[in-house]
């Protein structure tokens, strides 16, 4: 059955009974549900190639107190088996916690200024991971993710979620009209998305794919925060906002459930079977360098 998100596809669930999600959008890109593959099979198809996955994480400030939950666990469920290279974008490289990482996983501290201004963070992390790509992982990885540090992994990630362009749906908004997406709404910024337009609302914590295709999503959102800067305008949720733009115009060619982005805070939905990674529950106030 096609609907406005995609093909509906009945999903078994634990208790026997049935659950619509889509798990296709109207571009034929697959939506990553439990349920809609097999992991063993997809993940030895993708261990023949040998491939090496980068995964960016900036821990700034405050934030380098989540690292060892992100890794410990990262290490208990992320592509297990897999070539692992962490690169760790922070301000302070000696807090980096010493957490054992499996053979073939290595963890590469990158130091960068601090800042007083978290947006200014989360803001400047496109221009650092096209930056990074370009000068280093082109020749050291074949994928990479860009995942948020204030996280956990619960179950788990595997190669199900390589693709050339992977964007995971905001949990907050996946049963939510269009009309009601915090896109940026205001012309003057390069993240405008009209009413009636937009497909999905995507969450800035999780960005993946091939290494050309992920340079150009940051090489682009850059050059649109820039411009946004120029004229002293910050979109309503900084590079989140101009993510969401680039993905309308540019679609992925994964989307991932928010089975792959998850909030504690947030009671499991029915659609919901495996919970494989969430934002953790902080105290903003406390956490980050200003209001
Ligand atoms: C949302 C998004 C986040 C980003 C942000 C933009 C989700 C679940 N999260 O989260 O990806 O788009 O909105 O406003 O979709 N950081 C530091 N030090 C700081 C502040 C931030 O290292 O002082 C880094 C850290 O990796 C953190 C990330 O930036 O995980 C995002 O910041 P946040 O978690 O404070 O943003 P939040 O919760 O508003």
């Amino acid at each position: 059955m096609l609907s406005p998100k995609g093909l509906l596809y009945k999903q078994p669930n634990i208790l026997g009974g049935q659950t619509d999600v889509a798990t296709v959008t109207p571009w034929l890109a697959p939506i990553v549900w439990e349920g809609t593959f097999e992991p063993t099979l997809i993940d030895t198809i993708y261990k023949q190639q040998n491939l090496t996955i980068a995964t960016t994480v900036f821990a700034v400030g405050k934030y380098v107190r989540f690292l060892k939950d992100f890794l410990q666990t990262a290490e208990k469920h992320y592509f297990l088996g897999f070539c692992v290279h962490y690169y760790i974008f922070t301000d302070q490289p000696e807090a980096i916690p010493a957490v054992t990482l499996a053979p073939n996983r290595t963890l590469t501290p990158v130091k960068i200024p601090s800042s007083n201004r978290w947006q200014e963070i989360t803001l400047r992390r496109m221009e650092r991971l096209q930056e990074i790509i370009k000068s280093r992982l082109m020749s050291e990885a074949d994928y990479i993710f860009s995942l948020d540090v204030d996280t956990k992994f619960y179950g788990p990630w595997g190669a199900e979620t390589l693709g050339r362009l992977v964007a995971v749906l905001h949990p907050g908004y996946y049963t939510t009209g269009r009309q009601r997406f915090p896109y940026e709404r205001r012309p003057q910024s390069q993240a405008y998305i009209p009413a009636g337009e937009g497909d999905y609302y995507y969450g800035g914590a999780v960005i993946g794919g091939h290494l050309e295709d992920v340079y150009r999503l940051a090489k682009t959102c850059k050059e649109q925060l820039d411009i946004d800067a120029s004229k002293s305008i910050e979109a309503a949720w900084q590079e989140e906002s101009h993510l969401n733009k680039y993905f309308l115009y540019n679609k992925p060619t994964k989307v991932l459930s928010p089975e792959y982005l998850w909030q504690d805070f947030k009671p499991k939905t029915k659609e919901v079977k495996v919970i494989r990674f969430s934002q953790i529950i902080k105290n903003y106030a406390e956490v980050r360098p200003n209001p």
